[in-house]
């Protein structure tokens, strides 16, 4: 697969992460993927940007973003409050079912993401390759069958989108993976030394696996 270049010349890892949103002070997505910004992972460089938590606009920046390093890999990365693990998502829905206003106060009900789009995408990350992985370090990790209706899922689903429809992005792979919170904001948690970490081998391993393992989910809990 030859891999897109960044203006560097060396292939980039695309992280995103998203701004504090519903009356938290910190959001350990970005904090995390801020962490790992130039960092070289199986020589690709990591290049790590803030998302609003605003329906629409995410997308608006994510496409921008994704025009401009014309990644190899993108993960988005978003904070889900009440998960105790690093959540590999598997699929993005077409729907927006805003629970809270977002950061720019609006509450979509039962919209489309994309009008006419597909049901759903998968995500195009070897998640179970990438459980074992992380798992194997000792950080507690699983794989999700929802990303929500919020804006994650609506980025999520933004990105598979523009991924399969944008010109010279069918090789790109990306994803998305939530993180829980950070001790500070309550339980459960995770240390975002741990997050870092746990991101790292996600994207490590996401460039050194071609196919994904078969293996039950269930069957490695
Ligand atoms: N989490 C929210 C949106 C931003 C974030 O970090 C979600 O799960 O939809």
């Amino acid at each position: 697969m030859a891999a897109p270049r960044t203006s560097s010349s060396r292939p980039c890892v695309l992280l995103t992460g998203f701004d504090a949103f519903g009356g938290e002070t910190m959001n350990p997505s970005w904090l995390s993927v801020q962490s790992l910004h130039g960092r070289r992972i199986q020589d690709h460089t990591v290049v790590a940007a803030q998302l609003p938590t605003v329906f629409d606009d995410s997308l608006v920046e994510l496409k921008r973003l994704l025009l401009l390093h014309k990644p190899a890999l993108v993960i988005c990365v978003g904070q889900a409050g009440g998960r105790a693990a690093i959540s590999l998502e598997r699929v993005a829905i077409n729907i927006n079912d805003a629970r809270i206003a977002d950061n720019a106060s609006a509450q979509p009900i039962d919209t489309p993401v994309i009008n006419g789009g597909p049901a759903a995408y998968f995500s195009s990350l070897p998640i179970k390759a990438m459980l074992l992985a992380i798992r194997h370090k000792g950080i507690p990790a699983e794989v999700s069958q929802t990303a929500g209706t919020f804006v994650c899922n609506h980025v999520f689903y933004g990105l598979m989108h523009m991924l399969a429809k944008q010109r010279g992005f069918k090789q790109t792979r990306g994803g998305f993976i939530h993180v829980p919170y950070l001790p500070d904001q309550g339980q459960p948690s995770l240390p975002l030394d741990s997050m870092v970490q746990g991101l790292r081998i996600a994207v490590m391993t996401a460039l050194k696996t071609g196919k994904d393992i078969a293996s039950g989910a269930g069957a490695l809990d």
